[in-house]
């Protein structure tokens, strides 16, 4: 009996270990740590799923702010451990406990951080799970971060097999512990995509929503997803290879669009940072390329070789692949690139000997993307040429041309305090340049609708003189030239109206960024502006307010005689109101534009540039960071 208190103090002290530092476990106690303890429970579901049992998950999002997930797998273990407890309480309270507790189980998914479930218990105000085996269904209960509440017991019978575990987040330690129906449905899709057959569902109960994931062509549905609305250069190309106990696994496609779309997976979990497998794969392709264009005499001389980013426009790629866990290596403080080595070899093997199959049996295919890398080869010359006619200070005169009349500089000169407001109409423009503090705030107002660039190539941006302005004016360069340390300014702030039209410009603008100048986003240095949706006018003075829910409370709270004003557009505001409330920075506030997720945020440009209005308001609620830098308007 003492050797059980002494194991239970340890296994206490081990959980109270993740809560003192919850980082070390999760990667952080941000949005992002809170939705890994969802990845974790799920994961255990999903290695289920791999290893041969069940094909249903089901992740609810609970009223109270719980979540259950469930799956019809063998259910867990419900016999005694060697150490006398119930296996489940073994799972669910030990450190690292997981894999091998009956015959036959290997981990497959997960692998970034495979902390498992006690962590997610210990990080819970309460953790309960229903496991439905060997016609039982058995019930155990944890409280405050995984002390046993209710030890194992059975509370009845039933022929289904499978696990339920619902938790509810301690919201000490979570800074937000609301979880995003979005990112779990993005997560829960992807995963789906990755393993053909299996089923995910995702519910809201709060609002009703649910969506159920299920592909049977697996990765080639994938490819189907990214590329939908666009149009194919070619069918989809797929093929699979393996060695040394590695798996991979590969589907491409080309379109006629300019942008560059390579996802990649291991072990079914993301690797948003690329890494070895990454590397291998695009140096097969470009090598294949290259080949053939030689073999064929489409490309003349040493000097034209197909670079990289040539054979990778319009290219969508999703590649997946199976490392067993004495092979992971991971590189990156988030962990989220691929270091394995052996990982490089493969993946560029096989990819070069398909690609190289491809081209030779697809003539017509292969001619068209050759054609196409070939006009993305002249357009880095002609731009490499562009930048040395400014460097040498003959584009000059050209570039104080186009910004003259335009852009009112700032005329501090200290850079890195210094801002440009891009600024939708003339007549906005006008009591911006008023109202601006002119040290430090530069103002270039937009005329007119700003060209989608979901479909624009380098040389169509270089003809459109809006964005031209835009260029010179951040004088940073564009494309894979642009350096955010060039910049001219700390912070680019796009300043539009409140209403569709404006929400319209700032998607077309955070299209551009995206696509042409996404270090910028990546470096933290572009910021959309927030300008108030209502005055109160109280005659002496006037209060503003950003949101109809704002607005409802205030009228709630205030008492005596007030006019409401709405504010339309930037326009409606004089200079100084402008200033006060959107441009100063003691008193505005900004939205930081953050992309967490530069795949998703793709797929997500593609959506907005459709002409749905919802979810383009949902995608700037949902992507933009609202990580407000002043807290609050005064
Ligand atoms: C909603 C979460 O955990 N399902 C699940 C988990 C396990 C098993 C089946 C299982 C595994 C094995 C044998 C084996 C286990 N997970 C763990 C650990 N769903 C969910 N379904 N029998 C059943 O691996 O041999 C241990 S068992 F530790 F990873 F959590």
């Amino acid at each position: 009996m003492a050797k059980y208190d002494e194991t239970s103090i340890k296994i206490l002290e081990g959980l109270e270990a993740v809560r003192k530092r919850p980082g070390m476990y999760i990667g952080s106690t941000d949005k992002r740590g809170l939705h890994h303890l969802v990845w974790e429970i799920v994961d255990n579901s999903i290695d289920e799923v791999i290893n041969g049992y069940g094909n249903h998950i089901k992740v609810i999002l609970n009223k109270n702010g719980s979540v259950t997930i469930s799956d019809n797998g063998r259910g867990v273990p419900i016999g005694m451990h060697e150490s006398g407890k119930s296996t489940p309480e073994v799972i669910y309270t030990i450190l690292h406990a997981g894999g091998k507790f009956e015959e036959g189980g290997y981990k497959v998914s997960g692998g970034l951080h495979g902390v498992g479930a006690s962590v997610v218990n210990a990080l819970s105000n309460y953790m309960d799970v229903v496991i439905y085996k060997e016609g039982k269904i058995s019930n155990i209960r944890f409280e405050d971060g995984g002390k046993v509440a209710i030890p194992l017991k059975q509370v009845g019978e039933t022929k289904k097999t499978g696990t339920t575990v619902t938790f509810f987040p301690n919201p000490e330690i979570f800074k937000n512990c609301k979880f995003s129906y979005t990112t779990i449905c993005e997560r829960m899709q992807e995963s789906a995509f990755l393993i053909s057959g299996l089923t995910i569902e995702v519910i809201d109960e709060e609002d009703g929503r649910s969506e159920t994931f299920f592909y049977e062509n697996g990765l080639n549905s994938f490819i189907d997803y990214i590329n939908e609305g666009k149009s194919s250069l070619c069918n989809t190309l797929n093929f699979n290879s393996s060695k040394n106990g590695i798996e991979v696994s590969v589907a491409l496609q080309y379109t006629d669009t300019y942008n560059e779309n390579i996802l990649s997976f291991v072990n079914n979990v993301k690797t948003p940072d690329g890494g070895s497998h990454e590397v291998g794969f695009k140096t097969g392709i470009t090598k294949a390329f290259n080949d053939y264009a030689k073999n064929n005499n489409l490309v003349k001389g040493k000097d034209s070789l197909f670079e990289g980013s040539d054979v990778r426009e319009g290219l969508s790629a999703v590649i997946s692949l199976k490392i067993p866990e004495n092979l992971l290596q991971f590189e990156g403080q988030t962990k989220s690139k691929l270091g394995t080595p052996e990982a490089r070899s493969i993946t560029e093997s096989i990819t070069y000997e398909q690609i190289k199959f491809f081209l030779e049996e697809n003539k017509e295919a292969a001619l068209t993307i050759i054609d196409k890398a070939t006009k993305s080869m002249e357009a880095r010359a002609a731009a490499r040429k562009a930048r040395e006619l400014v460097r040498n200070g003959k584009g000059k005169e050209k570039k104080d041309k186009i910004l003259s009349g335009k852009l009112a500089k700032a005329t501090g000169k200290n850079i890195s305090k210094n801002e440009l407001f891009l600024v939708e109409g003339d007549s906005a423009g006008g009591s911006a340049k008023t109202g601006r503090d002119r040290e430090t705030q530069a103002i270039l107002p937009l005329r007119g609708k700003v060209l989608n660039c979901e479909k624009a190539s380098n040389n169509d941006i270089h003809a459109n003189e809006e964005l031209n302005t835009l260029i010179y004016a951040i004088g940073a360069g564009i494309g894979n030239d642009f350096d955010p340390k060039d910049s001219n300014y700390g912070k680019v702030i796009i300043m539009t109206d409140a209403d569709d039209d404006g929400a319209h410009i700032q998607t077309l603008l955070l299209t551009f960024f995206y696509r042409f100048m996404r270090p910028l986003i990546e470096a933290g240095m572009l910021y959309i502006a927030n300008p108030p949706l209502y005055a109160l006018d109280f005659g002496k003075y006037k209060e503003y307010i950003a949101t109809d829910e704002e607005l409802e409370e205030r009228k709630r709270e205030v008492k005596g005689t007030y006019k409401v004003q709405r504010f339309k557009g930037l326009g409606e505001m004089n200079s100084d109101e402008l200033f006060e409330t959107t441009m100063n920075p003691e008193t505005r506030s900004l939205i930081k534009v953050s992309i967490t997720d530069a795949a998703l945020a793709e797929k997500r440009v593609s959506v907005l540039m459709g002409d749905k209005v919802e979810p383009r308001k949902e995608w700037i609620e949902e992507n933009v960071d609202f990580t407000l830098e002043d807290s609050f308007r005064r």
